[in-house]
């Protein structure tokens, strides 16, 4: 049992690392069946004996989940969310070049300015007041879903304390909160059992309606679907719909769910990702359902990196780090830090 734990940490941390390397060099790219060509034959070659070349380096996705991992390990119960904020602006002003959000530097520059006094305002003053809807906050929670095995409300106050650093627009909230719940559900089910994908979206939707309803109050049968459970339920139909004679497409998949820097427009693909991945995808040969749920979401372009990274948080949180490739997490930037860093939060979890 703490042999599968703890290969379902590192599995997680790596998958959330491999994803981030390998959709990096594709960010901001659209989709093109030239650049799925390229994708597939690069993922080929991994799949096969070790050859060197310089690694693919890692983007902010990695820094800041580092970071994440980082404040649970030191300082964790409660999060210690200064502490945290503090890790993100030291990670950030070392190396400013790992491909932040345009928005997010500003938070880190107030953030510095007021030494850490007043943690709330940056964040809130983001976008006119309306704060970021971007997807920084999911892509660097999943440590926080590993970490909290066994405490929902811990894990919930949490991830939102996190987010809120420097995302506090309910979307960019709400998606951090899913992509948290989805990475806990995948490490909390047995690999060796075939996963329900259906039952898996259903119980994300039923999280997120708790979720989404404690912020509009009462709900009126009148009122329209709130965000990310519309989402999941389009998850829940491009699944059920996916025929093997005329399968769903990247370009479906990005014209119903999205691939962009929003949360709403990434998590529930990342999500999508990973489930569909269970079964096969045309033009992804592999019998690894963790490579093809990775390669699947490098093919999507748009902010493939960090969809990817997500991705691969939730599937190597399901399927542990047995399932990854040698070659492929060699020619990842960091690679051996990230085991190690996945390990020592492990350990921290048992005593938290
Ligand atoms: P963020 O908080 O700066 O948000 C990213 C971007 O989303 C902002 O720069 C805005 O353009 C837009 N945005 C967010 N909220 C609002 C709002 N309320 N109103 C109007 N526009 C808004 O950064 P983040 O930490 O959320 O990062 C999200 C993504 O952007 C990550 O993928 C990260 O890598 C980065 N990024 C993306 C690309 C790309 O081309 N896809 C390139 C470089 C960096
Ligand atoms: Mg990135
Ligand atoms: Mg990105």
């Amino acid at each position: 049992d703490s042999v599968l734990a703890k290969g379902k940490f590192r599995g997680s941390m790596l998958g959330s690392l491999i994803g981030d390397c390998m959709g990096a060099p594709y960010e901001g790219e659209e989709f093109s069946h030239g650049l799925k060509t390229m994708v597939r034959k690069y993922f080929d070659k991994l799949d096969g004996p070790y050859f060197s070349a310089p690694f693919k380096p890692y983007t902010d996705d990695t820094a800041m989940t580092k970071s994440v991992a980082k404040c649970l390990i030191e300082k964790p119960t409660p999060l210690d969310v200064k502490y945290l904020a503090k890790l993100f602006v030291q990670e950030y002003f070392l190396e400013p070049r790992r491909g932040y959000g345009a928005g997010v530097v500003e938070v880190f520059k107030k953030l510095r300015k007021n030494k850490f006094e007043d943690l709330q305002r940056p964040a809130a003053e983001q976008f006119n007041g309306s704060g970021s809807y971007g997807n920084g906050g999911a892509m660097r929670v999943a440590p926080i879903g590993l970490f909290f095995n066994g405490n929902y409300e811990a894990m919930i106050e949490a991830a939102e304390r996190c987010t809120r650093i420097t995302h506090t627009n309910s979307l960019g909230v709400n998606g951090a909160l899913l992509q948290c719940i989805a990475v806990h559900q995948s490490f909390q089910l047995d690999p060796k059992e075939k996963l329900d994908v259906t039952k898996f979206a259903d119980e994300l939707i039923a999280k997120m309606e708790i979720i989404e309803q404690d912020q509009s109050g009462i709900v009126d049968p009148n009122e329209p679907t709130p965000p990310y459970k519309e989402q999941l339920l389009k998850v829940k139909e491009l699944l059920s719909c996916d025929d093997p004679n005329d399968p769903i497409v990247e370009e479906e998949v990005i014209g119903s769910l999205g691939n962009s820097i929003a949360a709403l427009n990434s998590v529930p693909t990342a999500i999508y990702c990973f489930l569909r991945a269970h079964s096969e995808i045309p033009g992804i040969e592999t019998d690894n359902a963790f490579r093809r749920s990775i390669q699947f979401a490098v093919n999507l372009a748009g902010d493939c990196d960090t969809i990817a990274s997500m991705t691969g948080a939730i599937s190597g949180a399901y399927f542990g780090d047995s399932c990854i490739g040698e070659t492929m997490k060699k020619h990842c930037e960091y690679h051996e830090e990230v085991t190690q860093l996945a390990d020592k939060l492990y350990e921290a979890s048992l005593i938290k």
